[in-house]
């Protein structure tokens, strides 16, 4: 028997509010590059070696996936002291995806006089990579993903600095995704640095905010918004195995899935 043919008529908020197609994207942080609290020798190239791997992994990862964005949501670097075969390493890694990335600064790679992203040429930076440097924050596009994307540089780590401050409004038929770089804490006047609050991610009304700063998996969602911190990809900040990503997944019409996935560090 044929099934008849049923147009529902939308309601204009709808059709403007939802995007018209599927997005799925890996949000990463806290990589912490080149740290030196693994020491000098042989045991601190090691551990270094370990986390450029993780790095490595998640490339690979978002571009087995066929991933349609990788967001980097601050701390790819431990300090703002790195080699440049550091830099380039990262760069390196970067180009390689197959995917637009987006990334912003955090606190251990704060975009202050000594930014490491303040000497870079744009010649230096792969043509992927979307990096995010404007204290008070921009919006990026991406018309054929039906994305737009927020964030902001994080300057100083202080009670002062908000890393939800001044967000772009959510716009209609887009997926809204924001990076933010920060803690999350139930009180604002609590003297911690960066904070962000429960009412500044509800009131957002985007759809994903992919938070950094935190080492291990965390879902903070408020209202209608799914807002999360990823985990360290790299084995050895938040466990002695492993580190993860977030492997988000927005289907129209549905709740955003977010899959926790095990980044590879073998070598
Ligand atoms: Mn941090």
């Amino acid at each position: 028997m044929a099934v008849p043919e049923v147009t529902i008529a939308a309601t204009e908020t709808t059709v403007a509010l939802t995007p018209a197609r599927s997005l799925n994207f890996i949000h990463t942080s806290d990589v912490h590059l080149e740290s030196d609290t693994f020491g000098t020798g042989d045991r601190g190239d090691a551990f270094r070696d370990r986390v450029r791997r993780a790095f490595s992994g998640v490339i690979t990862l978002a571009n087995d996936r066929a991933s349609d964005l990788l967001l980097i949501v601050g701390d790819l670097f431990d300090s703002s002291r790195v080699p440049e075969t550091a830099l380039r390493f990262a760069m390196d890694q970067i180009g390689r995806a197959r995917m637009p990335v987006v990334m912003i600064p955090g606190n251990h790679d704060a975009h202050d006089e000594r930014s490491i992203y303040a000497g870079l040429a744009a010649a230096d930076l792969p043509a992927n990579l979307h990096l995010i440097l404007e204290p008070d924050g921009r919006t990026i596009e991406f018309p054929e993903l039906a994305v737009q994307i927020w964030g902001k540089a994080l300057v100083e780590h202080s009670p002062d600095y908000r890393p939800l401050g001044g967000m772009a409004e959510p716009a209609p038929g887009k997926w809204n995704i924001a990076l933010a770089h920060g803690l999350f804490t139930e009180d604002r006047d609590n003297g911690r640095s960066s904070p962000i609050t429960p009412a500044e991610i509800e009131a957002s009304a985007y759809h994903y905010i992919a938070l950094g700063h935190v080492h291990v998996f965390g879902d903070v969602s408020r209202g209608t918004t799914t807002a999360a911190y990823c985990g360290t990809p790299a084995p050895l900040y938040a466990s002695t195995e492993a580190g993860w990503v977030a492997c988000v997944s927005c289907v129209p019409g549905e709740p955003i899935r977010i899959e926790r996935v095990v980044v590879d560090h073998l070598p």
